[in-house]
């Protein structure tokens, strides 16, 4: 389906966090991160994005949506186009028309998911073959089929999965590092959905280490997970560490934070 590697990007967006991002929707609340901490975070990333060869566009923050600066979650983009789609999150409904003329602006052709069914772009694993879209507790079926056909009149593959119970995102849970192998949790390896990739299994501990994100020639990983650093080193990946420990307490990770795609 893809002419060049999934992971091959050279240009992205990203939103500043708002002092509102300490707010952020969380399954279990461990107090609030730290706005600053968040910041240096977000800095960081930035950084690592550039320093991987990309074009990074840096929207302003939106203090009304605590959680508008996890990008990846109200759209999807490809080297065809974008697609902007409906969360399944009541409070990150609007998030949606504050990113629809930032895709204009950047793209060509931008569809919009049928009215109905909501996705959110964490729930969706771009692999060589096919899209992935996991069903969650804020995609479901009406969402994930309605992105079918989105994706179809854009000439890509889309098959529906399972995200684990109680999993926020399916790529809370996995990560693709190359175009075969995948970085993923033991619970969702279980459901056999990658049998057909090799399956680097995250150390017991490090759950939250298989939001991973590879861009180019790196694969960022949260620098607060040690096991994980040193399995993927071993498997000679290219790792850039970065600190995920304040966004970690509002459940989000490393692809939330960019909608990254290449453009010729
Ligand atoms: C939320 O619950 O929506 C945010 N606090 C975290 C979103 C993380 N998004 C992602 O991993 N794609």
């Amino acid at each position: 389906m893809n002419p060049r590697p999934v992971s091959q990007f050279n240009r992205a967006i990203v939103r500043r966090p708002a002092p509102s991002v300490v707010q952020g929707l969380r399954a279990e609340d461990v107090g609030n991160p730290d706005f600053e901490g968040i910041l240096a975070e977000h800095e960081a990333y930035i950084a690592a994005l550039k320093g991987a060869g990309v074009e990074v566009t840096v929207l302003p923050a939106l203090s009304e949506f605590p959680d508008a600066i996890f990008v990846e979650d109200p759209a999807l983009v490809f080297t065809q186009g974008a697609i902007a789609l409906h969360s399944g999150a009541p409070t990150r409904a609007g998030e949606i028309a504050a990113i629809l003329p930032v895709l204009q602006d950047h793209f060509d052709t931008v569809l919009t998911l049928p009215e109905g069914g909501h996705v959110e772009g964490g729930d969706v694993l771009v692999t060589p073959d096919t899209v992935m879209i996991g069903l969650s507790a804020r995609t479901d079926e009406a969402g994930a089929q309605g992105l079918i056909s989105c994706l179809e009149t854009l000439g890509i593959n889309g098959r529906i999965v399972h995200t684990p119970p109680d999993v926020l995102h399916f790529k809370t849970d996995c990560s693709l590092l190359s175009e075969d192998r995948v970085l993923c949790t033991k619970r969702l390896a279980r459901s056999g959905v990658f049998d057909h990739l090799n399956v680097i299994l995250v150390p017991e501990g490090e759950e939250a280490a298989a939001n991973a994100l590879r861009v180019n020639d790196v694969v960022m990983v949260g620098s607060q997970f040690p096991k994980t650093l040193n399995l993927l080193a071993q498997h000679g990946f290219a790792l850039v560490p970065l600190d995920t420990r304040q966004i970690g307490m509002i459940d989000a990770g490393l692809s939330c934070m960019s909608l990254r795609w290449f453009t010729p």
